[in-house]
C-alpha cells in the first residue's frame, strides 16, 4: 500500500524506504539504465533502474510495462541532483496492478496535441494530464471556499428541487422533461425556492446546484448544465445588502486558491492578483458612456457584447460590478427604484471579461411582483406556489448567483468554459 505521494518525496529522506502508488507516465530504456516516471495525484517522480544493481525480476517487470499501466514501487529514496526533482526512487519491487492496453486514445505527456472533442470523448484520460486536473482542483477549491465563507457568516445550506413545474427567469430556455402524466421540468435556476425561504424565515441561505438552461447558443461562454453557487438574504436596505457578501465572497476565494493552489496555477502559469475591497462600482449608464467615449457605443436598453465585456476589462483592472440596470433588461424578481422604475436594482459581477456572476435586491411587495410578472408577460396563475409566499409576511431581500465554471474559467485563463467541466453539456453534446 502506498506509503507517500510523489510530492511528499525530498532529497532529506534519503535512505528511506517508501511505496508509491500510481501511473507509468513515461518509461525511458537505456538498456544499462532504465528510467520510469510514474505519476500519482501529486505529481510526477523518476524511478531509476540499473542493470547491475537491480532485482532482475524488477528489471523484467519494467521491461514488461506499457505506458498509463498502474503500478505500486517500492524502493529507497536516492538524492539525484540529474532526476527532475533532484531525487529519485531505487526500486525493489514494483507490481503491476493494473496494465494498461496500446495503442492509447490520449497523449497525456503533452508531447502530442489531441482537439478538445477528442479530449473529452475521452476525459478520464484527460484529466490525468497535470495541467486539465489543476483546473479542477482549483474548481474544487472555489466550491469549498464558497461553502466555508457562508458556513462561518452563518447562513443555512437549503437543498431546492431540481425538477420543477414553471419557469424561475421566465418562459424560455427550460428542458422538459416526462414526469409520469405529466410536463415537468429541469431547474434553471433555484430563484424562487431562495426567495421562498425569506418568507419561511431563514435570513440567510446559501445553495450550490446544477442548473439546466435549453440556450441553444453554441459559444465559448455557455453551457446547458451549470453549477450554481447562490445566497439569498432578508432584511437588506438595498441591493448594497448582497453586494458587499459577493465581493467578499469572490475576495475569499481568490486568496484560497493563490494560498493553496500555489502549485496548480504555477502548472497553468496563472498568477491570482488579489482584489482591493470594495471592488468598483459603475452604473450600467457610466459603463455605456465609458465604452462610447472609447470607440463602442451599445445602445440604451441592449445587453453588454462579449466585445463589450473585453473592453471594459481592458479599461477597468480587476472585478467591478455593473449596478442601476434598466428593469426591462432584467428578470421580474428585480425591484425598480422608487424615484425612477425605468432602472432596477440589479447588478452584475464581472471579472477577466466575463459576467460572473449576477443578482439583485427583489420587489418583496406581492402587488408590485404581481404587476412585474404581467409586463414581462409570463402568467401570474403560473406563479401561485411562488406568489403565494408574499402575501402573508415577507421580508425585504436579494441575492445573487456565481457560475462556478466562469469564476474557473476567469482564474485559471482556460479559453473555453468546457475545460472547467469534466463532463460538459452543451448543444452537441450529451455523452459521457
Ligand atoms: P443568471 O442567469 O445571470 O442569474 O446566472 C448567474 C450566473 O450563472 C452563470 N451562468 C452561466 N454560465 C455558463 N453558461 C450559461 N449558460 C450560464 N448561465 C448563467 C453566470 C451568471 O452570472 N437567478 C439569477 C441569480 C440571482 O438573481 O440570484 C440567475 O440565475 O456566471
Amino acid at each position: 500500500m502506498r506509503t507517500h505521494y510523489s510530492s511528499e518525496i525530498s532529497e532529506d529522506a534519503g535512505g528511506t524506504q517508501v511505496t508509491l502508488a500510481g501511473w507509468v507516465h513515461e518509461i525511458r530504456d537505456m538498456g544499462k539504465l532504465k528510467f520510469l516516471i510514474l505519476r500519482d495525484r501529486e505529481g510526477l517522480i523518476q524511478v531509476t533502474a540499473k542493470s547491475d544493481t537491480t532485482d532482475p525480476a524488477v528489471l523484467k517487470t519494467i521491461g514488461e510495462l506499457t505506458k498509463e499501466s498502474v503500478i505500486e514501487v517500492t524502493g529507497k529514496v536516492s538524492p539525484n541532483s540529474r532526476a527532475p526533482k533532484k531525487v529519485e526512487i531505487v526500486p525493489t519491487s514494483i507490481s503491476v496492478v493494473s496494465l494498461s492496453r496500446t495503442p492509447l486514445p490520449l497523449d497525456v505527456t503533452g508531447k502530442v496535441d489531441a482537439d478538445l472533442d477528442t479530449r473529452l470523448n475521452n476525459r478520464f484520460m484527460d484529466v490525468r494530464k497535470p495541467a486539465v486536473a489543476a483546473v479542477f482542483k482549483i474548481r474544487s477549491k472555489i466550491q469549498q471556499a464558497f461553502r466555508e465563507f457562508f458556513v462561518q457568516k452563518d447562513f443555512i445550506e437549503i437543498n431546492p428541487p431540481s425538477i420543477i413545474a414553471a419557469a424561475s427567469e421566465g418562459g424560455t430556455e427550460l428542458f422538459a422533461i416526462s414526469y409520469f402524466e405529466r410536463e415537468a421540468f429541469l431547474c434553471q435556476s433555484p430563484q424562487l425556492y431562495k426567495q421562498m425561504m425569506m418568507s419561511a424565515g431563514f435570513d440567510k441561505v446559501f445553495i450550490t446546484m446544477p442548473v439546466f438552461r435549453a440556450e441553444s447558443h453554441n459559444t465559448t461562454r455557455h453551457l446547458n448544465e451549470i453549477f450554481q453557487m447562490d445566497i439569498e438574504k432578508s432584511f437588506i436596505a438595498d441591493e448594497e445588502g448582497v453586494l458587499q457578501d459577493l465581493e467578499g465572497v469572490v475576495h475569499y476565494l481568490l486568496l484560497k486558491v493563490s494560498e493553496d493552489c500555489a502549485e496548480e496555477l504555477k502548472t497553468l502559469g496563472r498568477e491570482v492578483k488579489i482584489p482591493a475591497i470594495p471592488f468598483r462600482r459603475l452604473t450600467y449608464d457610466e459603463a455605456l458612456q465609458l465604452l462610447e467615449k472609447n470607440g463602442l457605443k451599445i445602445p440604451w436598453g441592449s445587453d453588454f457584447t462579449p466585445e463589450a465585456d473585453k473592453k471594459l476589462a481592458e479599461l477597468i483592472d480587476g472585478p467591478f460590478f455593473i449596478k442601476r440596470w434598466p428593469t426591462k433588461l432584467r428578470a421580474f424578481y428585480s425591484k425598480p427604484f422608487d424615484e425612477d422604475p425605468k432602472y432596477c436594482r440589479a447588478f452584475d459581477l464581472c471579472y477577466m471579461g466575463m459576467e460572473i456572476s449576477s443578482g439583485a435586491q427583489r420587489i418583496h411587495d406581492h402587488d408590485e411582483l404581481v404587476e412585474s410578472l404581467k409586463r414581462k408577460n409570463l402568467k401570474p396563475d403560473n406563479f401561485e406556489f411562488y406568489l403565494k409566499a408574499f402575501r402573508y409576511g415577507m421580508p425585504p431581500h436579494g441575492g445573487w448567483s456565481i457560475g462556478a465554471e466562469r469564476m474557473t474559467e476567469a482564474i485559471t485563463g482556460v479559453s473555453n468554459i468546457r475545460e472547467c467541466v469534466l463532463y460538459p453539456r452543451d448543444r452537441t453534446r450529451v455523452e459521457p
